[in-house]
C-alpha cells in the first residue's frame, strides 16, 4: 500500500468539497439548532499570514465541531477591504487602491481554499463592494435621522503623515499614531460623528452580561475604555461673569478645600476669560495656549512632568463659604472631559498639590487622613503628599465629622438644595469621530448647500459611488481628494436648478466592520442591508474568534451599532457576540514576526511544505490558543507523523478490518472504553478551548488503537473499527483532509465533517478498578481496592487512613512515602 501522502489527500478531495459545497446553508437552515460561528474578517493587505492561519484554525474548529454536534453552523467569509493601507500601497506604487485591493482579496481566497477552513463561500462580501457600502450610507442615514451622527468643529487628532484624522482609539500611549507611527497632533476641523455616548451607560451595564464568555481582560479593557466616574457638578460664579462656571468633581466632599480653579487652557472658557484681562495676561495667555497644544494628552496627564501655568486674573466663588479664589490656566486640566474646569483641592489631589507647591498657593486639610496605627497622616503642604484616603471631615462646616461617604450625600445634598449643583455622572468615551479625508472609504451620502444647508441623500437614490481614482490626487493633503472631483461632487436637483455639493469625506472603516456580521445573512439582497428574520433566527454571533488588537475599537463600536439597530426595531438582541475566543500571537524565538526583522515565517511556503493538516494540527497543539505560539518551539515535522498513523489505521482496516455497519459489542472492551471516554470528553474540552488537549487525546487514542491491533485483538475486532470512526470524526475539525481520507477508507461517503458524534456509552464510562497494595517497612500491611485513574495524592491519603497500615505504623514517626498510583504506596518509618 501507498503512504500518507498529504498533497495526494488534498489534491483528492479539494475538488469533491467544491463540488459538495458541504458548508452553505440557507435561510433559517434545516431545522436543525442553529450556531452562527465568525472570524474576524481579514484585511486583504498581502497573502494571508501565520497570524491568520492561527485564527482561522481556531475559529474552524468550533464551527466544525458544532457541526459534528447535530447544529446547523453559519460559518462566513469576507472582507474588510477599504481603508489606509490599501490606499498608501497603492499611492507607492502607482496602481489603482481597487485593483491592489481585489488582487490581494484574489490571492487570499486562493490560499483558504487550500487551508479549507469550513466556509460557507455563497455569502462573501467585500466592504469595498458598492453592494456593500450601498448599506454603510443606509445605516448613516438611520443614524442622522436619529440625531446620531452630526457635525461639530472641534479639536481633533491629526495625523501629519497620513494627513488623516484618528479616533482617540487610533492615538497609541506614547501619543503617535497607530497607523503612520507620526506623532499626533491637535487641529480644529469640522467633522462627522457618531454620538456613541448616548450610549456609554449601556455598553458599560451591559458588559456584565458577557462575564465568562468574553476574555476578562477584554471586559476591563471595554471598561476603562468608557471610563464612568460618579461625582458631582458643583457651579462656582466667577466675578464679572454672568454665567456661572461648571466643574467636575468625584469629591464633592472636599468643597471646603478648594483653594483655587484650574482650567484647560484650550477650553473657550480660558479664551473668554484672558481676552478679558489685561494685554500682558493675553499675549502671555497666547503663548501658553500654544505650548499647550504641543503636548499629547498623555503627557498633559502625566504626574512626573513639572506643572506649568498661568493665572488668569479672575476670581471664583466657592458656592458652599463664599470664598473667593484665584482662577488659573493649568494644561494638566483638559479641555474636552468634565466641564474642562475643576475646582483644585491640593490637600487631597496629588496633581493639585504639585500646582499649589509650585506657584504658592494656599492648601487647606479638610479630611483627617489617619494611618493603620491611628496616627494622623503628614501635612500634605509639608511633606508634599496629597492624602485622598477616608477620614473624618473637618474645616467643612456642615460636614464635620462625617466620614467621606457621608461627606459626599452630604455635600449633594447641600448643593441640591441651594442650587449651584448635583449629582452627576462622567465619561471618558468621546463620541465616535467617523469622517476621513481619505479616498478609499465609504463616501458620506450627504450633499450641502451653498448656504451651508445640509440634505441627506435620497436613500433610494443609493450607493453614492466612489468616483474612479484615475485623475484624483490620492496623496494626502488635509481635504479630501474626493473633493477634487468637481463632477461628481456636483449635484443639481432637476425639480429646484439648485446646486448641491457632496459631502468629500468618506468613513472610518470601523462602520464598515460595526455590522458585517448582519450582511453575511443577506450577502446577496440587494432590496436591503440585512433580513431581519434571517438575523434574528441565526443571530447573535454564538461564538466571535479573532484578535485582542480589536478589544476596544471594534467591539465598542460593533456593540453600539447593534444596540443602535435594536432601538431602531431590527433586531431582538442588543449585544452582537454571545462568546468571544482571542487567539495569542505566533511568534518567532519570543518574538513578533515582521518582514523588517527578518524572522517572517510564511504562511505560503509552510502550506506548501507541509499541507494544511500538519499547519493546523500544529497551531492547535502548540498551546492554549489564547496563548502565543513560539514557531520555535513547534514541530510541524512531529503534526505530520501524528496524521500518517492516524491515516495508517484506517487504510489498514480498508484492507482487512470489520465491515461498515458491523455492530461494535464484543469488541476488545479495553479500547472501546478509551473510544467513548474520548467521545466522552470531546465535547467539554472544545467548549473550553482546549484544543491542544484534544488533540493530545487524538494522539493518545491512536497509540492505545495500535497496540490494541498488534496485541490480540487484531485488525478485524470491531472496537478498532470504531475507535477509527471517532478518531476520524473528532481529527476532522482540525486536520479535514486526513480525517476526509481514513472517513472513505473506512467505507464511508464525504463529508466526515457533517457526520454527527455518535454518544458516549455510559456503561463504557465506568472507571476500571484496580488493588492498590499499601506496604509498611518492606511489609505488605493493606490491600485497597481503587479506581485505576487514581491521582498520587488520592493514593496517598487512602493508604495513610487504611487501617492495616495505622496498625502497623502505630506511633512511629513517618520518614518516607513512595507513590507508584495506582498499584503501591511504600512507607518507610522509624521508632
Ligand atoms: C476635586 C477633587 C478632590 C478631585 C480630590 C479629586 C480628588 P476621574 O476619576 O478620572 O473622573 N477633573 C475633573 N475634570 C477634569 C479635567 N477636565 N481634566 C483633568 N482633571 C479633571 O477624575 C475626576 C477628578 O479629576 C475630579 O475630581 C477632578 O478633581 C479632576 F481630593 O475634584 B476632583
Amino acid at each position: 500500500a501507498e503512504g500518507y501522502d498529504f498533497r495526494a489527500i488534498q489534491e483528492r478531495w479539494l475538488p469533491v468539497w467544491d463540488e459538495l459545497k458541504p458548508f452553505e446553508v440557507e435561510g433559517l437552515g434545516t431545522g436543525r439548532p442553529r450556531k452562527y460561528v465568525l472570524d474576524m474578517f481579514p484585511y486583504p493587505s498581502g497573502d494571508l499570514h501565520m497570524g491568520h492561519a492561527e485564527a482561522f484554525c481556531f475559529g474552524d474548529v468550533l464551527a466544525r465541531y458544532w457541526r459534528g454536534r447535530g447544529y446547523d453552523v453559519l460559518h462566513p467569509i469576507g472582507w474588510d477591504s477599504f481603508g489606509l493601507p490599501a490606499e498608501n500601497a497603492a499611492i507607492k506604487r502607482g496602481v489603482d487602491p481597487r485593483e491592489w485591493t481585489y488582487a490581494n482579496i484574489a490571492q487570499q481566497k486562493a490560499s483558504f481554499r487550500l487551508y479549507a477552513p469550513s466556509f460557507d463561500w455563497s455569502r462573501v462580501l467585500h466592504t469595498s463592494d458598492p453592494e456593500y457600502y450601498r448599506w454603510n450610507q443606509w445605516l448613516f442615514l438611520k443614524m442622522y435621522e436619529k440625531g446620531l451622527a452630526y457635525r461639530k468643529a472641534s479639536w481633533v487628532n491629526w495625523d501629519p503623515v497620513d494627513q488623516t484624522v484618528l479616533a482617540n482609539e487610533q492615538v497609541l500611549a506614547d501619543g503617535t499614531s497607530e497607523r503612520s507611527g507620526a506623532l499626533v497632533v491637535k487641529k480644529k476641523l469640522t467633522q462627522w460623528y457618531f454620538r456613541i455616548t448616548d450610549y456609554a451607560d449601556r455598553l458599560l451595564d451591559d458588559l456584565d452580561r458577557l462575564e465568562g464568555a468574553w476574555p476578562a481582560k477584554v471586559l476591563n479593557m471595554q471598561r476603562n475604555w468608557i471610563g464612568r466616574s460618579r461625582g458631582a457638578e458643583v457651579e462656582f460664579e466667577i466675578e464679572g461673569r454672568e454665567e456661572k462656571v461648571p466643574v467636575f468633581t468625584t469629591r464633592p466632599d472636599t468643597l471646603f478645600g478648594a483653594t483655587f480653579m484650574v482650567v484647560a487652557p484650550d477650553s473657550d472658557l480660558a479664551a473668554e476669560l484672558a481676552s478679558g484681562a489685561s494685554p500682558e495676561v493675553r499675549m502671555q495667555f497666547q503663548d501658553y495656549l500654544a505650548q499647550t497644544q504641543k503636548q499629547t494628552e498623555i503627557e498633559r496627564q502625566s504626574t512626573e512632568r513639572e506643572k506649568t501655568g498661568m493665572f488668569l486674573d479672575h476670581f471664583a466663588v466657592n458656592p458652599v463659604n463664599g470664598e473667593r479664589i484665584p482662577v488659573w490656566a493649568s494644561d494638566y486640566v483638559l479641555a474636552d472631559y468634565g466641564h474642562g474646569a475643576i475646582m483644585a483641592v491640593p490637600a487631597h489631589d496629588q496633581r493639585d498639590l504639585d500646582f499649589a507647591l509650585k506657584f504658592e498657593l494656599p492648601v487647606r486639610v479638610v479630611v483627617d487622613v489617619r494611618d493603620e496605627d491611628g496616627a494622623a497622616l503628614p501635612d500634605p503642604a509639608e511633606s508634599g503628599v496629597a492624602t485622598s484616603g477616608d477620614g473624618a471631615l473637618v474645616n467643612s462646616g456642615e460636614l464635620d465629622g462625617l466620614p467621606k461617604a457621608e461627606a459626599i450625600a452630604k455635600a449633594i445634598e447641600l448643593l441640591e438644595t441651594r442650587g449651584t449643583g448635583r449629582a452627576t455622572t462622567t465619561y471618558r468615551l468621546r463620541d465616535w469621530l467617523i469622517s476621513r479625508q481619505r479616498y478609499w472609504g465609504t463616501p458620506i451620502p450627504i450633499l450641502h448647500g451653498e448656504d451651508g444647508e445640509m440634505k441627506p441623500v435620497d436613500p433610494a437614490s443609493l450607493p453614492v459611488e466612489l468616483p474612479a481614482s484615475e485623475g484624483l490626487d490620492l496623496k494626502p493633503k488635509g481635504s479630501s481628494p474626493l473633493g477634487a472631483a468637481t463632477e461628481w461632487a456636483t449635484v443639481e436637483d432637476p425639480e429646484t436648478g439648485r446646486t448641491w455639493t457632496r459631502d468629500p469625506d468618506t468613513m472610518d472603516t470601523f462602520v464598515d466592520s460595526s455590522w458585517y456580521y448582519l450582511r453575511f445573512l443577506s450577502a446577496n439582497d440587494d432590496t436591503q442591508a440585512f433580513d431581519p428574520e434571517l438575523v434574528n433566527a441565526w443571530g447573535p454571533i454564538d461564538q466571535y474568534a479573532g484578535g485582542v488588537e480589536h478589544a476596544i475599537l471594534h467591539l465598542l463600536y460593533s456593540r453600539f451599532i447593534t444596540k443602535v439597530l435594536h432601538d431602531l426595531g431590527y433586531l431582538d438582541f442588543d449585544e452582537p457576540f454571545t462568546a468571544l475566543l482571542n487567539q495569542g500571537m505566533v511568534l518567532q524565538d519570543g518574538a513578533k514576526m515582521s518582514k523588517s526583522k527578518g524572522n517572517l515565517v510564511e504562511f505560503a511556503s509552510e502550506l506548501s511544505a507541509h499541507g494544511a493538516d500538519a499547519l493546523r494540527v500544529t497551531l492547535a497543539f502548540a498551546g492554549p490558543p489564547e496563548d502565543d505560539i513560539d514557531w520555535a518551539d513547534v514541530s510541524v515535522q512531529g503534526s505530520a507523523k501524528f496524521l500518517a498513523r492516524a491515516w495508517r489505521i484506517a487504510d489498514d482496516i480498508e484492507h482487512g478490518g470489520a465491515p461498515v455497519g458491523v455492530s461494535f459489542d464484543g469488541g476488545d472492551t479495553a479500547l472501546r472504553r478509551a473510544t467513548h471516554h474520548l467521545l466522552a470528553d470531546a465535547p467539554g474540552l472544545v467548549e473550553a478551548y482546549k484544543f491542544n488537549v484534544v488533540v493530545a487525546r487524538l494522539m493518545e487514542q491512536v497509540n492505545v488503537t495500535r497496540k490494541a491491533i498488534d496485541s490480540g485483538a487484531g485488525i478485524a475486532d470491531p472496537a478498532v473499527r470504531e475507535s477509527a470512526e471517532a478518531i476520524s470524526m473528532i481529527l476532522s475539525l482540525f486536520a479535514p483532509y486526513a480525517a476526509e481520507d481514513m472517513w472513505a477508507k473506512l467505507g464511508h461517503e464525504p463529508t466526515v465533517a457533517l457526520a454527527e458524534w455518535p454518544a458516549a456509552i455510559p456503561e463504557l464510562l465506568v472507571q476500571d478498578e484496580v488493588t492498590m497494595v499499601v506496604q509498611v517497612d518492606g511489609k505488605v500491611r493493606d490491600k485497597i481496592t481503587v479506581p485505576a485513574s487514581i491521582t498520587a495524592e488520592e493514593a496517598e491519603a487512602l493508604a495513610r487512613a487504611s487501617r492495616g497500615m495505622q496498625r502497623a505504623v502505630r506511633d512511629r514517626q513517618i520518614v518516607n512515602v513512595i507513590v507508584r498510583a495506582p498499584k503501591i504506596v511504600s512507607i518507610a518509618t522509624k521508632p
